[in-house]
């Protein structure tokens, strides 16, 4: 019997080791990842926290850069590597990180590639459940039904609601010498690859639950809503994908952000009959969200504890099998 409870106190204090040294890795995991987000100031609460995977620039992963040598100064030039928002008092901050943000044309922000286009569903029972412009060739879930659209680009950000859909803006008012569509009150600040936005809590109201589509693209000041085309031959000013006869119906986005359990390519790559792919959307209150993101190393970790925890009741069981 004296055996017994000293091979228990063992595999209890084996038990709490193995926890201590897990929450020591799981800390030191988390430590890392947190390293991009360091120029968050303390009086911002993390309210949203998404990672993207990295070197998956590419579309449906079978795009490439235009030729052009612009585009050949580097490998992930749209690479979107995460998207923290945090919550002020009066204010949402919105930190884009980037791999590599290059500014060859010397834009007004300090980037000149990308663009990002964010839909806001955060109003329930509103919206609509288009694109805001033909441009993007993506279609939206069917409870998906944006109430804001912030498009930014390297040389303005600009807010649209759904019911200035459709509107010509040259035909509005001709004494109208200025975009009525810029979003004024955003605020863009651009460093070491990370795109910070901070928009005033009263134009979208709480994000509370609010769904969210980001779509990035290649910047065309020309293209359809802003989007580079897509060809399905090498071209100098256009992205290609050589898998393809015709590039009518190809999506022009190429790097989204979707839950972990879903995979990019699949979700952006063209249909059999030529429609649109649609984008699942995320929830801003990871809470809420459907699938709880786990990462690589959690995963491994929860395995690992898993694995442990059958040894040692295997061990317990063998034991007070031999001492009865
Ligand atoms: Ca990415």
């Amino acid at each position: 019997m004296r055996k017994v409870k000293s091979s228990i106190l063992f595999i209890f204090i084996i038990l709490i080791l193995t926890s201590i040294w897990v929450q020591a890795v799981v800390v030191a995991a988390e430590a890392v990842e947190v390293e991009d987000i360091e120029v968050i100031p303390t009086d911002q609460k993390l309210f949203f926290s998404h990672d993207d995977p990295a070197n998956d620039d590419y579309g449906p992963g079978t795009y490439q850069y235009p030729t052009n040598q612009i585009f050949q100064t580097g490998q992930r030039l749209f690479d979107i590597l995460s998207l923290k928002i945090t919550s002020e008092a009066q204010l949402y901050h919105f930190y884009f990180q980037f791999a590599d943000l290059s500014d060859p044309w010397n834009s007004r922000y300090g980037f000149s590639l990308p663009m990002l286009e964010i839909y806001l569903d955060h109003l329930p029972e509103q919206g609509i459940n288009n694109l805001f412009s033909q441009g993007a060739n993506v279609a939206f879930p069917e409870d998906f039904k944006w109430d804001k659209l912030i498009k930014l680009s390297g040389w303005w950000v600009k807010l649209y609601r759904p019911e200035d859909r459709g509107k010509d803006l040259f035909t509005l008012d001709e004494e109208v010498t200025e975009d009525p569509y810029l979003f004024k009150e955003a605020k863009i600040k651009v460093e070491n690859n990370m795109i910070m936005m901070t928009i005033p809590k009263k134009i979208t109201g709480s994000l509370e639950n609010a769904k969210m589509i980001l779509l990035v693209g290649s910047f065309d000041p020309f293209g359809y809503d802003h989007f580079r085309d897509v060809d399905s031959e090498k071209s100098s000013w256009k992205l290609s994908d050589l898998t393809v006869d015709n590039a009518d119906s190809l999506t022009r986005v190429l790097d989204i952000m979707v839950a972990a359990r879903k995979d990019q390519t699949k979700v952006l790559a063209a249909s059999e009959n030529g429609e649109y792919p649609v984008i699942p959307y995320l929830y801003l209150n990871e809470t809420k969200a459907p699938y709880q993101r786990v990462s690589g190393l959690s995963r491994y970790l929860m395995y690992f504890v898993a694995i442990i925890f059958i040894i040692m009741l295997f061990f317990i069981i063998k034991k007070f099998k031999y001492h009865h």
